[in-house]
């Protein structure tokens, strides 16, 4: 039995399961609102910190696992606000693209069949039109969906 993590959260928040450095053990992600806005990346196995993410002004959606580079090593994507990319071994910020009417999840996968996957977010433009975007993942360079 694993005692609960001394993590206070919002129990709103979907907390996201999987192995983010490759240790062969699952970690916990989860955001959190507490005066500050962060995401926590948990052992799974008795509930400490493996790494914080501080957070700008939005609190952090349920994160995607996924290799959006094909360095072999999954990747922590999000949405808070703007869409971010975190190394999955230690947190550090890999990019980061903003804008203020993003409140979707993100989406992974190969949408234009290049062999590389792409991250889909959903927001709101300048006039408060739903839209919806794609970065490559590689190297957050945005594509045309001609929507
Ligand atoms: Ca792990
Ligand atoms: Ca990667
Ligand atoms: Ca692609």
């Amino acid at each position: 039995m694993c005692m609960p993590s001394e993590v206070q959260m919002d129990p709103h928040y979907t907390p996201t399961i999987a192995d983010i450095n490759n240790d062969g053990n699952v970690e916990i992600l989860v955001g959190v609102s507490d005066f500050q806005d962060k995401l926590f990346a948990l052992r799974g196995s008795d509930g400490s910190i493996l790494w914080t993410y501080d957070s700008s002004l939005c609190s952090p959606n349920p994160p995607m696992v996924e290799d959006i580079n094909g360095d072999g090593n999954v990747e922590v994507v999000f949405s808070e606000c703007g869409v971010k990319a975190l190394r999955g071994t230690d947190g550090f910020l890999i990019w980061s693209s903003y804008s203020g009417g993003i409140f979707s999840l993100p989406a992974i996968g190969d949408i234009n069949n290049d062999g590389m996957v792409e991250v889909a977010v959903g927001y709101y433009d300048l006039y408060y039109r739903g839209r919806v975007f794609a970065l490559r993942g590689m190297d957050i360079h945005p594509l045309r969906l001609g929507i």
